[in-house]
Order: structure tokens, then C-alpha cells, then sequence
């Protein structure tokens, strides 16, 4: 599928003629794919002479605090909610990055979902939601950070700079797991050629991105593999879980637990691993296989959520013991 088409493109372009204010906002606990996709696309339209407010509705982890420009985003507090209005008002852009329904942006989901003001998707999760006056949604792409450079190449005008590429190549590299997972296409790795020519430094930024854990969050990883882990042999199966008093005992910030779903997978023998985290009021669930397990499928189906075939999240506002529980019911029928 061609993606962003010239009639798109041009639209756009009208759009943006008489140099509106725009927003750009990106799913709740942004990623380094959300985190690279807005700051790329908000570096791109400034440097096009764009006003841009890029907007984070909760705290990115301070692990990614070396993105450039990162520190001029807006993050949505309760407090300052009513000033928040004002970056959904009708005489803007709004640019929706790596989510695909308002939902994501939790306590903004109301401001996005009645603003008037133009609304451009740019994501690759399955099954966006309608309401966006341009979609451009392409499931099975490594990332909105791709999507971003594409369009950025069809937009044109300016080129992209070594900032924005070292932002595009935050994303590409986070969301397909350092080249691993099968949204790795060629286009991927020609696009990661071309951030390397601009002169990124792939080195750096695989360390800042993947090697940057705190002694306490390598020993909750530790602590949980040994005490929190159930294999489930005969199904490749393995999940874990995290209470918070480990939470406390570890005295880990929100998005330490990052990255632990993926430990399972290191066994040859482990296709499908599932990680529980007792929340204040839920269960967050992170999903992710090596196969063709379709994780999207079992998070929309069973925990109220979705992602993609290799990786998704869901939720469930039973508590611990009994998500488990029911989790270990389905497994006989669902892996
Ligand atoms: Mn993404």
C-alpha cells in the first residue's frame, strides 16, 4: 500500500498555508517510538516555521530525558487541566502519533475526542478508531517513527537534520526491539541507513535507549524472574507478575518494569510471555511472542486491550490473585 498519498499530502499542505498553531499528541506512557515520532515531526514543522505544542498526557521515563528537545514537551497534569484546553482549540492541527483512539490519551481522551480542530492520525496499531479527518494508518510498519519519515519525505521543503534523525531513530529502534521482531522490513533497515548517513550514532543511542537500568530495577528483573515467573512448558508459555509491595521494596520509578516481558523470550523454548503489574486501581498486562501467536488477539479478546501480533497490553480490575487465575483458566484453550 503507497503510503501517504500525493492527494493527502496536498491537503495538508493547504491546511498548513496559513501557518496554523499545531498540536502534537501522543499516547499516555510514551515509549520511545512516541517519544521519537512526536519531538522528529515537532523539530520537522518548527524548522518549516511552525508553531508546534507537543503534548505527553502522563511522564515520559527519565531514561529518555536525552531525546533531543524532550524537555520543551507539555506534560498534562489534573492541576493545570482547564489550560489544557486551549491545545485542542478549532483553529489548530492536532497530529495523533503511534495511538489509534482517543482513549490513549486518557485524561486528555475528552479535549481530543470533542475538539473541532482538524485531526491527523499517523499510527501503526490495528483498527483505529474513525473520527480523524486524515488517517494514515498503517499496521505492520516497525513504527511511527518510519511513518513520520515518510511523511517528512513526501512533505518535503526542509531536510531532515541530525536531531530529528537521532529522534526517527529512537522509535525504529525501540519498537522493533533492536531490528528483532517481523515489522523489521527492508524499508526499515534502508531507513536506519539513511539516519546513519545524516550521522547519527547508532552506538549511542542503542546504549541510552537499551543499556541504561539503575541497580534496582536490574535486581527487581533478577527478583522477579526467580520468584514471580511460571512456565508453562508444553504451551512455550512463560508469565510473570509484579505486586507493589515489590514495587516498593525495589523503590522503582513508573517504567522501570519496562522491558522485563521480554526476558522470558531469551529461553529457545519460550514463545509467548506475559507480565501482570498490580497498579493503584488495575492490572496492567503486557504481552509479547516470537511466533505467530497473535497476543493482539488474546489482549483485545480477554483483557480489554490490544497492540500487535507480537506485542500488545491489555488490563483487568479484578485483582492479582484473580487475573491470574483467570488467566491460567484460558490458557488450555488460547495457547
Ligand atoms: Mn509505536
Amino acid at each position: 500500500m503507497e503510503r501517504f498519498p500525493q492527494k493527502d499530502i496536498e491537503i495538508i499542505r493547504k491546511w498548513l498555508d496559513s501557518k496554523p498553531l499545531i498540536t502534537i499528541i501522543t499516547h499516555f506512557n510514551p515509549d520511545g517510538d512516541a517519544i521519537g515520532s512526536t519531538m522528529a515531526l515537532k523539530l520537522y514543522f518548527e524548522a518549516l516555521g511552525l508553531t508546534v505544542d507537543s503534548i505527553f498526557p502522563s511522564p515520559f521515563p527519565s531514561y529518555y530525558n536525552w531525546v533531543p528537545n524532550v524537555s520543551e514537551v507539555l506534560i498534562f497534569s489534573e492541576k493545570e487541566k482547564v489550560n489544557f484546553a486551549n491545545y485542542f482549540s478549532e483553529d489548530r492541527i492536532i497530529f495523533c502519533l503511534d495511538f489509534n483512539h482517543p482513549s490513549r490519551v486518557n485524561q486528555l481522551s475528552e479535549f481530543l475526542g470533542n475538539s473541532k480542530a482538524k485531526k491527523i492520525l499517523i499510527d501503526h496499531h490495528v483498527d483505529p478508531s474513525p473520527e480523524f479527518d486524515l488517517s494514515f494508518s498503517y499496521p505492520g510498519t516497525s513504527s511511527t517513527c518510519e511513518l513520520v519519515y515518510d511523511f517528512m519525505a513526501k512533505f518535503g521543503i526542509t531536510p531532515l537534520n541530525k536531531n530529528m534523525a537521532t529522534c526517527l531513530y529512537t522509535g525504529l529502534l525501540t519498537d522493533t526491539g533492536g531490528f528483532q521482531f517481523n515489522s523489521t522490513h527492508s524499508s526499515t533497515l534502508i531507513m536506519a541507513a539513511r539516519l546513519i548517513e545524516i550521522g547519527i550514532n547508532p552506538n549511542e543511542i542503542y546504549n541510552l535507549a537499551f543499556n541504561n537500568f539503575s541497580f534496582n530495577r536490574l535486581k527487581l528483573f533478577g527478583y522477579c524472574i526467580t520468584n514471580n515467573m511460571t512456565i508453562v512448558e508444553d504451551k512455550k508459555l512463560a508469565y510473570l507478575w509484579i505486586d507493589r509491595n515489590t514495587k516498593t521494596k525495589f523503590d522503582i520509578q513508573d517504567g522501570d518494569t519496562e522491558g522485563l516481558v521480554n526476558y522470558p523470550l531469551k529461553v529457545l523454548d519460550i514463545e509467548v510471555s506475559v507480565l501482570f503489574k498490580q497498579d493503584y486501581d488495575k492490572i496492567r498486562i503486557s504481552f509479547r511472542s516470537k511466533n505467530d501467536t497473535d497476543v493482539n488477539k488474546i489482549a483485545r479478546q480477554y483483557f480489554n486491550g490490544g497492540g500487535h501480533v507480537n506485542a500488545a497490553g491489555g488490563m483487568s480490575k479484578k485483582s492479582l490473585k484473580e487475573t491470574l487465575e483467570y488467566f491460567e483458566s484460558l490458557i488450555p484453550s488460547i495457547f
